[in-house]
């Protein structure tokens, strides 16, 4: 189905859709399954039936529509390969649910009867364990303790009440490594049966996965264990992650799950939050305290909650470094004050196409290199004033006065009010300290004790 249809599907609510698919085919047919073939952030969907409640934005995803059947939400999930789009420039061939890695949320209220039919269409067994949910033991999807697995082209039928509100996961439990690695997963939120309870006005999801595809190639090594090189929010790396568009003073959420094999310590610039919800729920009030960072271990969920009161674009990153690069990051020898010019003649006569890199730092935000097809630079994104130097996983929350409460468009780059962006000093160089001259020839040295100083005869410091 394509997005036209998809859209079509949404406007024509689903009471009609249900309505013409009994008299076609009968009350025993299928939900539709619903395909999405965008990897952009789609706008909420306000819940066409049922309990009302206040519908999350699933960062770079979507939410699944459902049917009404006798008073039970239905979906339909269908596990199928797919081709997703990482960022402009580099697609993957990944294993997902209607189109897409992750698979489209999934959002009920407690107290909601749900059937969820899984269509398998991958070439191996299959299962879906809908990770933090209190339900019947048998349907709790674990390969050979709770079901046998789904096999190719079979559809198999989920059925549980969300009997919890709060945010969960789903993902198979069946040949985990492969198909976790493939990026099989997906968001799913319980919402309060009171909509007042926890009341926010924006609500954003997203999980964080992790892919090893080698420069060149689009699928991914699914026999990695530890060293992954594409760092992923929803499967997309910065700058292909969309940023978090909110009104200034609005009460915030933002959910993340961690299906990746380590943990991320995810950090808002800017704001203070509280984590008011994990994988068991919400937190009671008086447990909670300030922070800007907060780490998500593998397997757990984290709900934080703040008022977006500053304007601006702020940075909401993993501050893992290397979590905000991309392939080709990795197996750089560091070079920072070697003096690599001396020997760059030789090296091309061996290598002509070797080039120097990073004996200032390293910066390679701005370097044009040759790359192979459907590979990521590691460190990219422009931003309004130069290159943003970062990949994998970042992003921005554009905080701006006066949006329409359902308005997330990209509103373009912050308008710095003037006097409030940090500039240069522009006094006289007689006025710098010695000590404060730059390039600093002194301090940059391979061995301790060791100084360029020492080789550069005569150097121009005058404090010795
Ligand atoms: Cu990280």
């Amino acid at each position: 189905m394509s997005n036209l249809s998809r859209r079509a599907f949404l406007q024509g609510s689903a009471l009609a859709v249900s309505a013409t698919a009994v008299s076609r085919i009968g009350a025993a047919s299928l939900p539709e399954a619903v395909l999405q073939t965008q990897a952009a952030t789609q706008p909420p969907l306000n819940p066409a039936n049922g309990r009302p409640y206040q519908p999350v934005v699933t960062l770079n995803g979507w939410t699944l529509p459902w049917r009404m059947n006798n008073g039970i939400k239905e979906f339909h999930l269908v596990a199928e390969p797919v081709v997703r789009e990482i960022a402009p420039g580099m697609k993957a061939n990944l294993w997902g649910y209607n189109g897409q890695s992750p698979g489209p949320t999934i959002e009920v209220v407690e107290g909601d009867r749900v059937r969820i039919f899984v269509t398998n269409k991958l070439p191996e067994h299959t299962s879906v364990h809908w990770h933090g949910q209190r339900l019947p033991n048998g349907m709790d999807g674990v390969t050979g303790l709770t079901q046998p697995g789904i096999p190719p082209g079979k559809t198999f039928v989920y059925e549980f009440t969300a009997r919890r509100a709060g945010t969960f996961m789903y993902h198979p439990h069946a040949d985990e490594m492969v198909q976790m690695a493939m990026g099989m997963m997906g968001f799913w939120i319980t919402h309060p049966k009171d909509p007042s309870l926890m009341r926010v006005d924006r609500d954003f999801v997203f999980l964080l996965n992790a892919y090893d595809i080698e420069p060149g190639a689009a699928t991914p090594r699914v026999n990695e264990m530890t060293d992954f090189n594409l760092w992923t929010w929803n499967s997309r790396a910065f700058p292909g992650i969309d940023p978090l568009v909110v009104r200034q003073h609005d009460r915030v959420r933002i959910r993340v799950g961690n299906l990746t094999m380590t943990n991320h310590p995810i950090h808002l610039h800017g704001h203070e939050f509280v984590v008011t919800g994990t994988d068991g729920g919400w937190t009671p009030p008086a447990s909670r305290w300030p922070e800007v960072t907060t780490d998500i271990a593998v397997g757990q969920m984290r709900a934080i909650e703040f008022n977006a009161d500053e304007p601006g674009d702020w940075a909401l990153h993993c501050h893992k470094s290397h979590h905000t690069m991309n392939a080709m990051g990795h197996d750089v020898p560091t070079m920072i004050g070697v003096d690599q010019k001396s020997v760059l003649k030789k090296i091309n006569q061996l290598i002509p196409d070797y080039m120097v890199m990073g004996d200032k730092g390293g910066s390679m935000g701005d370097m044009e290199m040759p790359l192979p097809d459907n590979t990521l630079p590691m460190m990219t994104g422009n931003g309004p004033f130069g290159g943003i130097e970062m990949g994998g996983m970042f992003t921005t929350m554009k905080v701006r006065k006066g949006l329409a409460s359902n308005d997330y468009k990209d509103p373009g780059w912050y308008r710095h009010p003037a006097g409030t962006v940090a500039y240069e000093w522009k006094g006289s160089a007689a006025a710098m300290p010695a000590a404060a001259q730059a390039p600093d020839t002194r301090r940059m040295a391979n061995k301790p004790g060791e100084t360029i100083l020492n080789a550069v005869k005569g150097g121009s410091h005058g404090d010795h």
